[in-house]
Parts: C-alpha cells; sequence; structure tokens
C-alpha cells in the first residue's frame, strides 16, 4: 500500500467546516435529491440539542440503509403516518422529565398532506412545543412516484399519467398551508431550497418559538420530476418565481411576510423543464388550455400574497441569498 505524503493540519481543516452537520454525507440519496439538501440545511440550522422523528419516506430510507446511518442526532422512525404523534409524546416526556431539547417531525408531501395529516393536526391543535418539517417533492417518490395531494394539477406520475383520458392529475394541489393556518398555531412558514439562508433562518426562527411551528420546503426530486439532477436549484427558483410556490410567513394564522418576487416569470419556464409536464407541450388543444390552468393558478397566488416585488429589494427572489453584511455571506 502507497504512503500517504499528503501533510493536512486537522486543526485549521475542522476550524473550515462552515456548521455543525446534522445529516451526514454519503447516504443514498439521488443525484442533486432537494430532500437531501433540504434536511441538511434544515439539521445545520437545527444544531445538535434535537431529536428528530421521521415517517416512511425517501428520506427515511436513503439516511438509514440497515446496519448504517447518516445522522448524527438522535432520530426515529415508526410508520408512514404517525412522524407527529412520535414527536408529541417525545416532547411530552421531555417535558415530564424538565429537559429543553427541541423535537423536530418530518416527512414527505404524502406523509403530510395524506396520510399523517390526522396526527399533525392533532399535534398542531394539542399546542405541543415542536417543529413539523415537510419536504414537499410533489408524489410519493418512495414507492414509484405516485400522486400525491400535493402533486400540482396537470402533472403525470404514475396514477396520473398524461393520455388520451386525461393530461396528467385532474386535481389542485392541496393548499396545505392555509390548512394549518387554520390552527392559529404561533408560525408557520413555506420555503424552497433555492434559497438555503431562508430555510436556516426560518427553522431557526421556528426553533426559538414556544408551541407548535410548521416549516413547508419545496424540495425537487429530480427522479419524479424528470430533469437532470444538476438543475435541482434552478428547477425550484422557477417555481417561485413563477408564483406557482408563494415563500411566506404566518403568525397566528395571519400572512405576517412575503418574498417578493423581483422579475415575475411565465410559468412555462418552469414546466418545459420538467418531464413531468412534457405532455403539456404537445399538439393539443387540453395541453393548452391545462398551461392556461397552470398560469391562473399562478396568477392567483401572485395577487393573493402580493408577491410582485416593486422594485430590488435585498430579500426578494433575486437577491434573498445573494446579499452581504459587512463582507460575510448573510444567512
Ligand atoms: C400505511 C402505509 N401505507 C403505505 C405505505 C407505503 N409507503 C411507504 S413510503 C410511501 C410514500 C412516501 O411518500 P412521501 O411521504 O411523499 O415521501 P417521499 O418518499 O416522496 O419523500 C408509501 C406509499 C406504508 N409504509 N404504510
Ligand atoms: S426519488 Fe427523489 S426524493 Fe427520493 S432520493 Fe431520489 S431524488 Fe430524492
Amino acid at each position: 500500500m502507497s504512503e500517504t505524503i499528503v501533510d493536512i493540519d486537522i486543526a485549521a481543516l475542522r476550524k473550515k467546516q462552515p456548521r455543525f452537520r446534522g445529516i451526514e454525507a454519503g447516504h443514498r440519496a439521488c443525484l442533486g435529491c432537494g430532500q437531501a439538501l433540504a434536511a441538511r440545511l434544515m439539521t445545520e440550522a437545527a444544531g445538535p440539542d434535537v431529536t428528530l422523528t421521521n415517517a416512511t419516506g425517501c428520506l427515511e430510507v436513503f439516511t438509514t440503509p440497515w446496519p448504517e446511518s447518516a445522522w448524527r442526532v438522535p432520530w426515529m422512525h415508526s410508520l408512514f403516518e404517525n412522524s407527529a404523534a412520535i414527536a408529541a409524546g417525545v416532547e411530552a416526556a421531555y417535558k415530564a422529565q424538565g429537559r429543553k431539547t427541541k423535537v423536530i417531525a418530518m416527512g414527505g408531501d404524502g406523509s403530510t398532506f395524506d396520510i399523517g395529516f390526522q396526527a399533525l393536526s392533532g399535534a398542531l391543535e394539542r399546542g405541543h412545543n415542536m417543529l413539523y418539517v415537510c419536504f414537499d417533492n410533489e408524489a410519493y417518490m418512495n414507492t414509484g412516484i405516485q400522486r400525491s395531494s400535493s402533486t400540482p394539477h396537470a402533472a403525470a406520475t404514475t396514477t396520473s399519467p398524461a393520455g388520451k383520458v386525461r393530461m396528467g392529475k385532474r386535481h389542485l394541489k392541496k393548499d396545505i398551508i392555509t390548512i394549518i393556518a387554520a390552527h392559529h398555531i404561533p408560525y408557520a412558514a413555506t420555503a424552497s431550497v433555492a434559497y438555503p439562508s431562508d430555510v436556516r433562518k426560518k427553522v431557526r426562527r421556528a426553533m426559538a418559538i414556544e408551541g407548535p411551528t410548521f416549516l413547508l420546503i419545496h424540495s425537487p426530486c429530480p427522479l419524479g420530476w424528470g430533469h437532470e439532477g444538476n438543475l435541482t436549484i434552478e428547477v425550484a427558483r422557477l417555481a417561485v418565481q413563477t408564483g406557482l410556490f408563494p415563500i411566506i410567513e404566518l403568525e397566528r394564522g395571519q400572512l405576517a411576510n412575503t418574498m417578493p418576487i423581483r422579475d415575475p416569470r411565465p410559468v412555462i419556464d418552469y414546466l418545459k423543464v420538467q418531464n413531468r409536464f412534457r405532455h403539456l407541450f404537445a399538439d393539443d388543444l387540453r395541453a393548452k388550455e391545462e398551461l392556461e390552468h397552470l398560469q391562473a393558478l399562478a396568477d392567483y397566488n401572485m395577487e393573493t400574497y402580493d408577491l410582485r416585488g416593486d422594485g430590488p429589494d435585498a430579500m426578494d427572489t433575486e437577491a434573498a441569498d445573494t446579499v452581504k453584511r459587512r463582507g460575510t455571506r448573510w444567512a
């Protein structure tokens, strides 16, 4: 075996490590997985004093191939439907012990919007001191790209195929953040992996609040959405810039903040880079109609949340992750 001749200053290297990593590299996610990035950003911001619960889904599977684990914090998996219930139980136990460790429940959109919703709603209503994070990749990816109630209208999945009968999913994406807001919890927000500083800021904000908080992170899935892995950030950014995925914050159910869109883009810019919307670019009258429907949905969001920016703004869609404060990157 050859001798290692590289002289490495381990102490200096350690200092260069940016921040705490709750999820280690070497897991089994696909190249460019938005959910893996979102989970890394979330755990970086949350720090070491947390306990995580994880619903069944891609994140659970790709981080824990037996007997390995990518997690560097206490982490629990039980079922597809009960991440919030497990987190609520852990939080109650910690409270009884006088421990301050924050509990974070995690789930995909299938788990959050659909099968685990009852457990989530109950935990929010009972006021548990926990953060719930949903990694929204808009379908049941782990089991083969089946549509969920978060799948956007007209997107093709294995259970909402495009063909003679339908142009992809017939129903609308469920407006989960409004439903969450109706629980009058102290803090609920949306975020996107395209804006990492915003994700971290929102996690820290949620963690500092006593009571139930909720974060929905838009997390592209190259496999299910049909784009190259190196386009994840660009695709996520386009979802925000078109108005299809509004970035908002709600306090006690009231809209408190939005990320303004500096230069709104037409929805086709977002749709055309993903295979799940490929059928919308066929020479077909129904395709034209669906494109109009999707643009109308984006326009509705623009109007409802007043998303159009009125000039350059350090917190808008062009600058939110690039502004600098006293020479250092703001995060
Ligand atoms: C009660 C129950 N029904 C179905 C399944 C199969 N199942 C496991 S993960 C999964 C999909 C997960 O989808 P999502 O929550 O969106 O997470 P993703 O894999 O997309 O990250 C399904 C259907 C299960 N484990 N338990
Ligand atoms: S299928 Fe999608 S969500 Fe699952 S690991 Fe691959 S890219 Fe990530």
